[in-house]
């Protein structure tokens, strides 16, 4: 072989690791472990752009790296494959979901292959396959089956509960459940039915059926969770999202949230997530406080962060969607504030809340007493008070809130304000400018306050502290049918699991992807749709899992995805343990990422697994954008201007295939084939060539600018497409495909290539011992990719490894003992040439077990000085010495240079001042 032949040798090695399965990752207890993971994509019709690689070039190459230290690496693939395109395109064309999944894996896999990732693919794993979701149901029903105890802070299993109620009812339980459960004793619970107990259960079970309010997306048919909805838009299509009440199932992930809190400690992720996340949970710590509504046996529970506020309420304000509100409202009030609420309960809560221009509410025409000083106070109902937060009632305080402020004013009522100086006092401003005196908050400031304040609620047992979190319990439900069937059946009403033995619960056939006649969800369209049991038969869920199911645990299952008995084999999940570097989009920094923190928690406290976070650390790449091609049609012709002639005619920008375009001049044959319509174009060219305008645009179909991988690496190889990637600059930044630069790394392979062999094409290296220069060059590149891969700069590498190629071509290097390391250092850049050099080196195993060559600091220190020479303290000459050179044979040298010579002239130096390392020093 002769020329750099990438295709010949990136198939010959795909084909070896294949056939080797080089990259087979088991349990090894002799080596330390290294888990790399990388986000999983769902495999879409259109097929890898190049912006989707990204992540995972750089997740190989710390994988490949880690091999060469000698870690035992885990870097899987795999497909989050049940989703909302394949359903819909089966809704347009009735073609099975499963199908096209299976068509797009396949396009999906192959376009990986062809990029040489170190994927173990034998781990491979498909969130679609029912060996797969049997698993994804097989936690469900673990959630099913647990209920959160507080006081050890963890999920316990719902017979133990079951046991609890039996000796000693609810009362003493500490465990999350409905805000509204009695209290029952254990002769109570005894007493019930059947079916009251399963419902008493289901408001402590951590995966529970209940009335919600969702998202409902008329449009998709279906719910929506927070983070698919965008501004009242679904984030899938931009199809308007409403608030509706529905039966749903929801996962208690509000259990969680201080676990999920404190659990950020812990983890290596970059502040703007940790930050999402936490706004996300949203801790607010404050009170509940018990307004009595007046002449009515009616109260108002508001939650509020400044309780020590409280004398400066001048009003109470209700969500619209408040069944109270509707019921306090007066005879006189009816008409305005029904009509209020109508109009009110059909915006959506972020539409409300977006809209700060309109303020708008009504007076329920009720009055409510404040508990502090029997103050009466009017009861509203406010858009800005949202149903689904706190208590979903709020005391407002105008003169300390903003919004309450806002509303007071637009509406005429009372702002007062509580003056700090009157707490020293022990006393409040009161009504009309009255100072009320508390009674019983003296010499205090806000927090201390609110501390007193807190105390005297409970006392008085008219509230009480209390830990508001802004995140709500996760709706579980999707009517869809390209999901995972939930393991539950109905019997009186009442949702029941069905057997363990059963799992899978397998999705079965539909005749058409769509809602029933009678709005069921598809699998209502399921002949016999039905679970049996020694008791009959009974009809099984109809609405299946969301996205978010299958992904939240899918990095254990990777571990050991063949297993039919366990989700993961503990002694494997033990060894593999937590990803340690987990490449992804920040997309998913509320969803994905808090839902498998949620699950992995879960299951941390199940037994099953001893981690409680699954990603010690996470880089998020940045997007790659596309860069959009233009060319200029003269309007009412087909005629094109080349760039800079455009403005001398009245000219219209139309966006051209990228892939037609190189360096931004258009292949003209190329584009007349581009279009029927463009034919016949006629041109006009500077200097014989069409010169294209660009631009930097989402990449996208519709704007012509995607660039396929399969493209380049067809052109120029998978190894300058790996290498090329990550040379476009920091991962974590957003940056445009510029395929400008690419020719440069594809120079820098080639020379790498030629410095293995001779001019005429031979391969030939030498066992000659290597220069210092040439170690020297080689060290810096070797110092550079190790600093490199621990702080994650993928881009500053590839730089030195062309640094380095072009220090060894200047040096015409080609010793064994500099060929060699270097090979195994851009291997994991450029797996494929680097496995041909070895091969050709001699060597018959893959470099991929080869080991990382150690740095040596000492062939970077300098043997030689260049020795400032300074005559009368001006600098007059320059003398490039060894540094083993002692004072004496310095000064000789010195005397002995021409230069040097010259300016004494003839004249012995008076003094000598000689500092070896640093400088020479002559007077005369
Ligand atoms: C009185 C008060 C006085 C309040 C004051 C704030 C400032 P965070 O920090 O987000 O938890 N609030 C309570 N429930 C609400 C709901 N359902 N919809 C809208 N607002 C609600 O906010 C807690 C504060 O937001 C609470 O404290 C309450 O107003 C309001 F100078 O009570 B505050």
């Amino acid at each position: 072989m002769a020329e750099y032949n990438f295709r010949e040798i990136e198939q010959k090695w795909q084909a070896y690791w294949e056939k080797n399965q080089t990259y087979l990752a088991e349990p090894n207890p002799d080596k330390p472990k290294f888990y790399t993971l990388d986000m999983f994509p769902y495999p879409s019709g259109a097929g890898l752009h190049v912006g989707h690689p990204l992540g995972y070039i750089a997740s190989d190459i710390i994988a490949r790296f880690k091999r060469l230290k000698g870690f035992n690496v885990l870097h899987p693939m795999g497909y989050d494959s049940f989703g909302l395109p394949a359903e819909q395109y089966a809704i347009q064309t009735g073609q099975h979901p499963a199908i096209t999944t299976e068509q797009n894996i396949t396009r999906y896999t192959e376009q990986l292959k062809n990029i040489g990732f170190a994927f173990d693919w034998s781990k491979e794993v498909r969130t679609s396959d029912p060996s797969y979701y049997k698993w994804t149901q097989w936690i469900f029903m673990q959630l099913f089956n647990s209920y959160y105890d507080q006081d050890a802070d963890k999920a316990l299993s719902i017979d133990s509960l079951i046991s609890r109620f039996e000796k000693e009812g609810n009362k003493n339980v500490k465990a999350v459940c409905d805000d509204e459960t009695p209290i029952f004793s254990h002769l109570d619970w005894k007493a019930f039915t059947e079916k009251e107990k399963q419902e008493m259960l289901l408001k402590y079970r951590l995966t529970f059926l209940a009335e919600t309010t969702v998202n409902w997306c008329a449009a998709l048919g279906t719910v929506l969770s927070n983070d698919e909805v965008k501004d009242g838009f679904s984030e899938r299509g931009g199809h308007p999202v409403e608030r509706k009440k529905m039966m749903q199932w929801s996962m208690r992930i509000t259990a969680y949230a201080d676990r999920l809190l404190q659990g950020l400690e812990k983890v290596d992720w970059s502040e703007p997530i940790k930050e999402m996340q936490r706004n996300w949970i949203g801790k607010s710590i404050g009170a509940e406080v018990t307004f009595q509504v007046k002449d009515s046996a009616e109260t108002i529970k508001v939650f509020t962060t400044r309780v020590d506020t409280i004398f400066g309420v001048t009003y109470l304000a209700l969500a619209p969607e408040s069944d109270l509100a509707a019921a306090l409202i007066t005879e006189d009030q009816r008409a305005t504030a029904e009509a209020y609420i109508e109009v009110a309960k059909n915006r959506s809560e972020r539409e409300r809340m977006s809209d700060v221009k309109t303020i708008s509410g009504a007076f329920t025409g009720s009055y409510a007493i404040n508990p502090f000083n029997g103050e009466e106070i009017q009861i509203w109902v406010a858009d800005y008070v949202l149903a689904g937060y706190g208590t979903g009632a709020v005391m407002a305080v105008p003169a300390h809130d903003e919004r309450d402020y806002n509303f007071a004013k637009h509406f005429g009522l009372e702002i007062r304000q509580v003056i700090e100086g009157s707490m020293e006092n022990g006393s409040f401003p009161g009504k009309g400018g009255l100072i009320i005196n508390s009674g019983f908050i003296s010499n205090l400031y806000m927090k201390d306050a609110m501390i007193k304040a807190i105390e005297f609620l409970e006392e008085k047992g008219i509230g009480k502290g209390k830990i508001q979190f802004r995140m709500r319990d996760a709706i579980f439900t999707r009517q869809r049918y390209w999901g995972e069937p939930l393991p539950v059946y109905f019997k009186d009403g009442l949702p029941y699991l069905i057997e363990e033995k059963d799992l899978p619960l397998v999705l079965p056939e539909v005749d058409k992807y769509l809602p029933t006649e009678d709005g069921a969800p598809p699998l209502g369209r399921a002949k016999d749709w039905t679970y049996r049991t020694s008791e009959g038969e009974f009809p099984l869920e109809m609405s299946t899992m969301p996205g978010w199911a299958g992904s939240s645990w899918y990095f254990f299952r990777y571990m050991d995805p063949k297993n039919d008995t366990e989700f993961v084999d503990k002694a494997k999940a033990d060894y593999w343990g937590a990803v340690d570097l987990y490449i992804g989009g920040s997309e998913h920094a509320t969803g994905h990422l808090l839902y498998s923190r949620f699950w992995t928690k879960f299951l941390f406290d199940l037994g099953v697994v001893s981690i409680d976070e699954p990603f010690q650390k996470m880089i998020n790449q940045g997007m790659i954008q596309g860069r959009s091609n233009f060319v200029y049609r003269i309007k009412g012709e087909n005629k094109f201007v080349s760039l800079g002639l455009k403005d001398q005619y009245d000219t219209s920008a139309m966006h051209v295939d990228v892939n037609i375009v190189y360096n931004d001049q258009l292949n003209l044959d190329k584009f007349k084939a581009w279009r029927p319509d463009l034919a016949d174009a006629e041109f006009i060219l500077e200097d014989g060539k069409y010169y294209c305008g660009s631009e930097v645009e989402k990449m996208s179909k519709s704007k012509y600018n995607v660039v396929n991988p399969d493209d380049i690496i067809e052109r120029y190889g998978a190894d300058t497409l790996r290498s090329y990637e990550m040379f476009l600059g920091p991962l974590e930044q957003f940056k445009p495909w510029n395929t400008n630069g690419i020719d440069g790394v594809f120079k820098f392979l080639r020379k790498l290539w030629n410095l293995y062999h001779t001019p005429t094409g031979e391969f030939q290296v030498s066992d000659e011992t290597p220069t210092k220069a040439e170690l020297k060059a080689l060290h810096k590149a070797i110092k550079k990719m190790e600093e490199d891969m621990e702080n994650h700069s993928f881009n500053t590498s590839v730089s030195s490894f062309m640094i380095c190629v072009n220090e060894l071509t200047a040096l015409k290097s080609n010793k064994r003992g500099i060929l060699e390391p270097l090979a195994v250092l851009v291997s994991p850049y450029a797996p494929h040439i680097a496995e041909e050099l070895w091969s050709l080196l001699g060597h018959s195993t893959s470099i991929t077990s080869a080991t990382f060559p150690e740095f040596k600091e000492e062939y970077l220190i300098e043997s030689n000085f260049e020795y400032p020479v300074m005559i009368n303290g001006k600098m007059r000459a320059k003398l490039n010495l060894p540094l083993s050179l002692t004072v004496p044979e310095i000064e000789k040298e010195a005397m002995a240079d021409e230069t040097v010579q010259k300016w004494l002239e003839g004249k012995a130096p008076k003094k000598v001042i000689i500092v070896p390392g640093k400088i020479v020093n002559l007077v005369i």
